[in-house]
């Protein structure tokens, strides 16, 4: 079976619209629309890559799309096609051939293996997760002051079900050394000539054999599209989506920890227990990014909506967390003062969005300030008042929605 025939239309298309965007590149992009983000400079396109709808376009070379806030009010899992898209360089290759795709095991085993698809498929039962990816920037464009990096509003999430192998069992057959420490990560693309050090990523031996580290190759039923990782990505539950290595080609067991960029100087924060500082204080020790924050937002309605005053409002939404769970969310409705508890959704597993609902009982005439706070099973929430790094990583202040009874 060759790629055209795993992805038969997908697949020519991403061919020439590849070749699209390049002319678009240099004559001004052709879009489908645009959007303005709640913040200075937020003026965005809409523009549709391959396998994607109109998207929140924030860099065409490389890709990095956000989502449409609006599509999280859908429902508990982000669509294949409305999916974010995050990348370091644009060396993309512009097709991947699933049939000669292999996956390369090395370093510190006894056997180095060299898999297929067909054969990964083969290992062992499948598993399937619900599991949310982040963007560490996620929400950058709110921080105040400024943070340096791609100004991101909330749109640099998702929640899909994946379906693969833990990772774990790959190791295992290629059996790793007692010595083991780290194991590093590749994926296809690569940076520009000369442009700067390849997206490689590392976890933990400990980490990976706990299970739930896992080889994807399908995401919500289908193949995972292109700009998601095609054919074969890493998950890992609970974590920065940095960590999701897309189109993952190397595997490499080592000795001690990976001292790669995007591991020793990329995607690290606070040594302090939080990863946040004041504005302006010095960062100190790091570390590398790891566990997400506890976040939530309502969805269904937009920050300066007018609503009918009087008459009940379904408020609705999403909330997550790192992997313990959410055991609540609660919303106000007079600006923090007072909290009600929300009723939550179908419970889709701990590393998934939990959806959220609540009647607003007949709201008075007037301006009213919302507000949603999630509490993990550990206990662990969100700050009222937006916290800092100068990376613009994690935010998770409690969102803040403005309407208007009339
Ligand atoms: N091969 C590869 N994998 C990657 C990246 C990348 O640049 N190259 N970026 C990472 C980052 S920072 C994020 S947030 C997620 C984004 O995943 P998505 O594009 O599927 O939304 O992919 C991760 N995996
Ligand atoms: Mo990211």
């Amino acid at each position: 079976m060759s790629d055209t025939t795993l992805l038969p239309a997908s697949r020519r298309r991403f061919l020439r619209t590849t070749a699209a965007l390049g002319a678009a590149a240099v004559a001004g992009p052709t879009l489908a629309a645009s959007v303005t983000l709640p913040f200075e400079n937020g003026e965005r396109e809409l523009v549709a890559f391959p396998q994607k709808r109109p998207l929140i376009l924030l860099t065409s070379r490389p890709p990095q799309l956000e989502t449409p806030f609006s599509v999280f009010n859908e429902g508990a899992i982000t669509p294949n096609d409305a999916f974010f898209v995050r990348y370091h360089w644009s060396g993309l290759p512009t097709s991947i051939d699933g049939d000669s795709y292999r996956l390369r095991v090395a370093g510190l085993v006894k056997t180095p293996l060299e898999l297929s698809l067909a054969e990964l498929k083969q290992l062992e039962e499948p598993v399937e997760v619900v599991a949310v990816t982040q963007c560490s920037g996620n929400s950058r464009g709110f921080f105040a002051p400024r943070a340096n990096g791609g100004q991101l509003g909330n749109g640099a999430m998702g929640n899909a079900r994946w379906t693969g192998i833990p990772l774990k069992t790959v190791l295992e057959k290629a059996g790793i050394a007692a010595s083991a420490v780290q194991v590093a990560f590749n994926g296809l693309e690569t940076p520009p000539v000369g442009d700067g050090p390849d997206f490689q990523k590392a976890l933990s031996v400990e980490h990976i054999m706990a299970g739930d580290v896992l080889l994807a190759w399908a995401m919500n039923g289908e193949d995972i599209p292109f700009l998601n990782g095609y054919p074969l990505r890493l998950i890992v539950p609970g974590f920065y989506g940095t960590y999701w290595v897309k189109h993952l080609s190397d595997i490499s067991v080592l000795d001690k920890p990976f001292d790669g960029f995007w591991m020793s100087t990329g995607y690290r924060i606070p040594d302090n227990g939080s990863g946040f500082i004041e504005p302006g204080a010095p960062v100190g020790k790091t570390t590398p990014i790891s566990r997400l924050n506890v976040r939530s937002f309502i969805t269904s309605v937009q920050d300066g909506a007018q609503v009918k005053a009087g008459r009940d409002l379904a408020l609705r939404g999403i909330a997550f967390d790192g992997g313990h769970g959410i055991s609540e969310v609660t919303v106000s409705v007079d600006g923090g003062q007072t909290w009600q508890e929300t009723r939550l959704g179908k419970d889709l597993g701990r590393f998934s969005f939990c959806e959220w609902t609540l009647v607003l009982k007949a709201p008075r005439k007037g301006k009213h300030v919302l507000m949603v706070r999630a509490v993990n099973r550990i206990g662990q929430s969100q700050p009222m008042k937006a916290l800092w790094n100068p990376m613009g990583y994690m935010r998770n202040v409690v969102e803040t929605t403005r309407i208007q009874a009339v």
